[in-house]
């Protein structure tokens, strides 16, 4: 009979990753099927593998469906969108791509706090819509002499610190465990770090552990002058509130390029000026997008040659077969 591992590509489009894993598996699509119903009642038993697009929703009614599946290999470092619990349960490993896009990411953070501080994308449209011959732009507030709050420095964290330290701001940091390797002032409590800073950036993990921690208080925390930056997951931050925030103008701005139901954008912030909006790009290069693929592959390919996964999550270790 034909061993070729069946592998089922779900929201992976790119032709890289497909190219690749079609050297050495079968593969599905399951976007490609007229009725997924019937093509996973017909090909779901002999899927060994998934190769899925980021923030894909993985969970145990698919699973069902796949009673041989060994391995989801997910493109993106964060896989709140994947049951890990239930994986782990039935024996299934989930990687992911970390560290090849963190400096990507950490770079669009800065890029995303000084748009937002300094006003650029205001600016750039000022001056496309002529306005520059009126008269010159407003004066913004500034980056010098604030004190910057990361949430989560975990690979991303810190390399957000890393940058921030070549601009000369105070740098302070909440997560769950103080760490021992970095000179930046810890805060036990996120209200803390909040009442001790007027920039705060979200770079932690998103899914059910961290869901609104970026709440009315802590929003309140920062300031009239509180700057909030969120490069991880709308999750994280009660959008309601902080929009409430804006409108009041407890806070100063935001630069965000996630958001609670992407690719849904509340038209409340969408109406406010003092906000940066982008549409989940941090990652999104064409450099570092093929470094993820990369990763995504070498976990199938090491995974079906019995060296286990490259880059497994810690909620599904691998413990050898
Ligand atoms: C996505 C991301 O992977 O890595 C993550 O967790 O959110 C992004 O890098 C990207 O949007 C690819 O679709």
């Amino acid at each position: 009979p034909d061993e070729t591992p069946e592998i089922l590509l779900i929201r992976q489009t790119r032709p890289d990753v497909a190219g690749r894993l079609s050297e050495r598996f079968r593969l599905h699509r399951l976007e490609e099927a007229p009725d997924r119903d019937a093509f996973l009642g017909a090909a779901g038993p002999r899927i060994r593998g998934l190769a899925v697009g980021a923030m894909c929703p993985i969970d145990a009614r698919l699973f069902d469906r796949l009673p041989r599946l060994e391995i989801v290999a997910s493109f993106g470092v964060g896989y709140d969108s994947i049951d890990v619990a239930e994986a782990h349960r039935r024996g299934i490993v989930v990687t992911n791509t970390p560290d090849v896009l963190s400096d990507e990411v950490a770079d669009l953070a800065l890029g995303l706090l000084l748009a937002t501080i300094r006003r650029i994308p205001q600016a750039d449209r000022y001056l496309r819509a002529g306005r520059w011959r009126e008269g010159s732009f407003p004066l913004t507030t500034s980056l010098r002499e604030r004190r910057v709050g990361i949430l989560g420095l975990g690979r991303i964290g810190r390399a957000i610190a890393r940058r921030l330290e070549g601009f000369g701001v105070a740098i302070a940091y909440h997560g769950r465990t103080p760490q021992a390797d970095v000179a930046y002032t810890y805060h036990d409590s996120l209200l803390g770090l909040a009442k001790a800073v007027d920039v705060l950036i979200v770079a932690s993990p998103g899914g059910p552990g961290t869901r609104g921690l970026v709440d009315a208080a802590v929003l309140a925390a920062l300031g009239p002058e509180g700057i909030v930056v969120n490069i991880a997951r709308g999750s994280v931050i009660d959008e309601a509130a902080l929009i409430a925030a804006l409108q009041a103008g407890t806070i100063h701005g935001a630069g965000l390029d996630v958001f609670e139901n992407e690719p849904q954008v509340p038209q409340a912030l969408i109406d406010l000026d003092q906000v940066v909006l982008l549409p989940h790009v941090g990652s999104g290069s064409h450099q570092t997008r093929a470094a993820m693929g990369r990763v995504l592959t070498d976990n199938l390919f090491s995974w079906f040659d019995g060296k286990g996964p490259v880059t497994p999550v810690p909620e599904t270790p691998w413990t050898g077969r």
